[in-house]
C-alpha cells in the first residue's frame, strides 16, 4: 500500500495474512497468492518448530497449482501434496517443520522460488513418485530432498539450474535401494554430500 508521512508519499509492506486453518487448493485448480504473505496461526496450524503432526497452511489435491506465494514465519507443515501438484515461485522465508510434503503417490514439479532456514527437511517425499526441482534456490538447510526414512519405494528426484548453499546433511537422502537422483546445471557451496543412501548406479549429476 502508500502511506502519507513528512517524506511524502511512501510505499510501505502488506502486514501478513495469519492462515487460522488449512487453505484447500482444490483438483485441478489454482491458487495464485499475488506474492502477498502467508504465516501459519501457531496455536491452531504449529509453530513451525521440529515437533510431528502440525497443520499445513496449505493443501493441494491432486493436480493442484500454488503460484506466487511468500511463506512466512511460523511456517508449521508447510504444504501438502495429495497427489500431483505444481509449486511456482513460491519461497519458504524460514521453513517450518518442513516446507513441502507429498502425501500420496504423484508428480511434485516445483519451479522458480527458494527455501531458507529448514533445521531438518525441506521436501518430504512420503509416497512414491517424482519430484522435480528447477531454478530453485535454498540456504541452510538439513536437506533438501528426504524420502520418509525406512521406506523402500521409488522415488525419482531431479534437481536443475538451482543454487543449494549450507547443507547440513545433503542434498538427496532415501533409504530405499530403487529411488534416483540426478542433479544437473547446479551450483553449490557448502555442501557436504550430494547424495545419501542410494544404491550405486542410481544417481548422477552433471
Ligand atoms: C518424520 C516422521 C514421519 C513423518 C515425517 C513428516 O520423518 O518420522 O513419520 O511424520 O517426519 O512427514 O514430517
Ligand atoms: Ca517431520
Ligand atoms: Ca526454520
Ligand atoms: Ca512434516
Amino acid at each position: 500500500g502508500l502511506v502519507a508521512s513528512v517524506f511524502g508519499v511512501l510505499p510501505v509492506a502488506a502486514a501478513p495474512t495469519v492462515v487460522n486453518s488449512t487453505i484447500v487448493v482444490p483438483a485441478g485448480t489454482t491458487y495464485d497468492g499475488q506474492g502477498k504473505t502467508f504465516v501459519a496461526n501457531p496455536s491452531t496450524l504449529g509453530d513451525g518448530s521440529q515437533a510431528e503432526n502440525q497443520k499445513p497452511v496449505f493443501r493441494l489435491e491432486a493436480g493442484a497449482t500454488l503460484k506466487n506465494v511468500i511463506l512466512g514465519a511460523p511456517a508449521a507443515d508447510g504444504v501438502h501434496c495429495y497427489g500431483s501438484c505444481n509449486i511456482s515461485n513460491v519461497v519458504w522465508e524460514d521453513v517450518g517443520e518442513d516446507a513441502l510434503t507429498l502425501k500420496s503417490s504423484g508428480t511434485v514439479n516445483i519451479t522458480g522460488g527458494a527455501a531458507y532456514k529448514a533445521y531438518d527437511k525441506v521436501f518430504q517425499i512420503n509416497a512414491a513418485g517424482t519430484i522435480n526441482i528447477k531454478n530453485f534456490r535454498a540456504d541452510d538447510i538439513g536437506k533438501l530432498v528426504r524420502q520418509n526414512g525406512g521406506t523402500t519405494f521409488a522415488v525419482n528426484m531431479t534437481l536443475d539450474n538451482s543454487n543449494i548453499s549450507n547443507v547440513k546433511d545433503a542434498i538427496m537422502r532415501t533409504d530405499s535401494s530403487v529411488s534416483q537422483g540426478k542433479i544437473t546445471n547446479t551450483r553449490y557451496s557448502k555442501v557436504p554430500t550430494l547424495f545419501k543412501g542410494f544404491a550405486s548406479g542410481k544417481t548422477s549429476q552433471s
